[in-house]
């Protein structure tokens, strides 16, 4: 009897546990993609980003680009001269270490480049996978079932 709950507890948590550490994706700007004029720390603001979890870059190539850069050349927006620029128009960037994050976009326009207007994206990544609701639900679902049991071998 017990043997068959402590069954169903492992499976499940087999089943499940792998769902809770997957990560997420998140395209950037949603809709809007990757553009000038767009408010990207607003579309950041509610999000929370993890290791693992993806950003992807969504443009028509060759309109923009991505660059990772540092904090400085973030605030300056100034554009690596180095030729390390994503530029597929559907760039994915695997967040792997936390910490803070920043990207630009390093095409020109007359007297201002698209990161003076605003194509500029900063984000910090939080060590850990985030805990999914699917999770949570599951969770506490087990733990009622392992005290389900505990009363059981209590009672037998
Ligand atoms: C940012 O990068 C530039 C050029 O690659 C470098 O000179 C500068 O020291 C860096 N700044 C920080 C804060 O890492
Ligand atoms: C970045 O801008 C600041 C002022 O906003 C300036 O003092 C600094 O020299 C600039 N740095 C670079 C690397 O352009
Ligand atoms: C991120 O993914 C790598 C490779 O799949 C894995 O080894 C690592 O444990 C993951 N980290 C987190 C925090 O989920
Ligand atoms: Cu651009």
């Amino acid at each position: 009897m017990a043997s068959n709950y402590t069954f169903v507890i492992l499976a499940i948590f087999a089943i499940l546990l792998p769902a809770a550490a997957m990560a997420k994706e998140y395209i950037v700007g949603d809709d809007s993609g990757w553009t000038v004029n767009h408010d990207y720390q607003a579309w950041a603001k509610d999000k929370e980003f993890h290791v693992n979890d993806t950003l992807v870059f969504k443009y028509t190539p060759p309109n923009h680009n991505v660059f990772k850069v540092n904090g400085t050349e973030f605030n300056n927006c100034t554009v690596p001269s180095s030729n390390s620029a994503l530029s597929s128009g559907n760039d994915v960037i695997t967040l792997s270490t936390p910490g803070n994050k920043w990207y630009i976009c390093g095409k020109g326009n007359g007297d201002k480049n698209h990161c003076q207007l605003g194509q500029k994206l900063s984000i910090t990544v939080k060590e850990g996978a985030a805990p999914s609701a699917a999770f949570k639900i599951v969770s506490s679902a087990s733990s009622l079932m392992v005290v389900a049991v505990m009363v059981l071998v209590t009672l037998i």
